[in-house]
C-alpha cells in the first residue's frame, strides 16, 4: 500500500496545489524521504518494496511534469545504489535521507543561481517579455533589475489558469515596471514596445534541446525569430528529459476543459492542451545552474552529469 503522506503529495500535485518544477521536484523528494521515516520495516528489502511502490505512484501525478521522475528516480537509483552495499536498515535510512536533503537543497539553490547567471544576457534599458509562471525566468529578470539595470516586463495572461498574473503580481513586488497583456497580444506587443529579449522557463526539455513548456511559448518562439529577439529558456538541469534520449516522444498533458469555459457548447468539443513544445531552433540559450549552454548541448548533460545514457 502507497504511504499516506505520499497519496496526499499525489493529490496536491495533480490538481496544481504543488505547481512550479521546482516545488514539485522538492515535494516528491520530501514526501519519499519522510515514508521512509515512517515505515516500521527493519529489513533494507522492504524499505526499497516502500520507496519503489511510493515512487511509482508518484511519478503518475503529472505526466509533463519532468522534474517529478527525475525527482523519483534520483531516489530510486540511489537507493538502489546503496542497498548493494548491503547496509543495514538504520544506515540505508541515514544514508539516503542525507542524499535525499542535498538533492533538495542542491534543487533550491538552482534557481537564485540560474537568475545570476541569466542576468548577465540583460543589458541595461532592456523590455522583456516572460509566459506563464516561471519562478526560474522571474528570477532573471528580477535579479537583472536588483543590479541596478533599467529593466521592463511584459507578460501573457496565460490562459485557462491565468497564471501571468501571479508573474506581473511577482515582477511588480521585485520593483520591475511590469504590464499584463492578453495572450494574443504577445506579437502586436513585441514590436510596438520594440522588446529585446525574451525569456521562459521550461516544464521540460529534451535531449535534442525542444522546449516544452505552457501553451503558447512555441507561438512565443516564432514571433521572436521573426523579430530576430534572442529566446532564452530558464531551467534547471532536473527537467532535461532522458526519456527523450532514446526517442521517446513528449506527452502533452491536456487538462479537463471545464477550466476553459462553463459555458454549454452542443455540439461543440472543447479541447485543453497545456503545453506546447518550442523547437531547438527557436531557442537561443538554455541558462542553467551549471551555466548557460546551447540546445545542443543538452545531451551532453544528460550523459556527464545524470549518466542517463549509460543507464539505459
Ligand atoms: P518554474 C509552469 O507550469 C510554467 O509552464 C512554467 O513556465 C514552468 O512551469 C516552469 O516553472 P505549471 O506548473 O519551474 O504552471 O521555472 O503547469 O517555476
Amino acid at each position: 500500500m502507497v504511504a499516506e503522506n505520499v497519496i496526499e503529495t499525489h493529490d496536491r500535485i495533480k490538481d496544481m496545489s504543488i505547481r512550479g518544477a521546482e516545488r514539485i521536484a522538492v515535494g516528491a523528494a520530501s514526501s519519499m524521504r519522510d515514508a521512509l521515516a515512517a515505515e516500521r520495516a527493519d529489513d533494507v528489502g522492504k524499505l526499497m518494496a516502500r520507496l519503489e511502490e511510493d515512487g511509482a505512484f508518484l511519478a503518475k501525478a503529472r505526466p509533463s511534469a519532468v522534474t517529478l521522475p527525475n525527482a523519483v528516480n534520483f531516489v530510486l537509483v540511489t537507493a538502489r545504489r546503496l542497498t548493494a552495499e548491503n547496509p543495514g536498515p538504520d544506515t540505508f535510512r541515514l544514508e539516503l535521507t542525507k542524499v535525499i536533503e542535498a538533492f533538495i537543497k542542491e534543487t533550491k539553490e538552482a534557481i537564485p543561481k540560474i537568475g545570476r547567471i541569466g542576468a548577465r544576457r540583460v543589458e541595461d534599458g532592456y523590455t522583456i517579455m516572460t509566459h506563464c509562471n516561471s519562478s526560474t525566468a522571474i528570477a532573471v529578470i528580477a535579479e537583472a533589475h536588483r543590479q541596478g539595470k533599467d529593466v521592463r516586463a511584459i507578460c501573457h495572461e496565460t490562459r485557462p489558469w491565468g497564471q501571468g498574473y501571479l508573474t506581473a503580481q511577482q515582477l511588480s513586488e521585485a520593483g520591475v515596471p511590469t504590464t499584463l497583456i492578453v495572450d494574443s497580444g504577445m506579437r502586436y506587443m513585441m514590436k510596438k514596445e520594440k522588446v529585446d529579449l525574451i525569456v521562459v522557463g521550461a516544464d521540460s526539455i529534451t535531449a535534442h534541446g525542444a522546449v516544452v513548456n505552457k501553451i503558447g511559448t512555441s507561438i512565443l518562439g516564432v514571433c521572436a525569430k521573426e523579430s530576430r529577439i534572442q529566446f532564452l529558456v530558464a531551467a534547471q538541469t532536473l527537467k532535461f528529459d532522458p526519456r527523450t534520449i532514446m526517442g521517446d516522444l513528449e506527452i502533452i498533458e491536456e487538462r479537463d476543459t471545464s477550466e476553459i469555459t462553463d459555458k454549454e457548447l452542443p455540439g461543440v468539443q472543447l479541447r485543453n492542451p497545456v503545453f506546447d513544445i518550442t523547437p531547438a531552433e527557436y531557442v537561443d540559450l538554455i541558462i542553467t545552474e551549471i551555466g548557460a549552454l546551447p540546445p545542443s548541448y543538452v545531451m551532453n548533460v544528460l550523459n556527464d552529469r545524470f549518466g542517463w545514457a549509460k543507464e539505459q
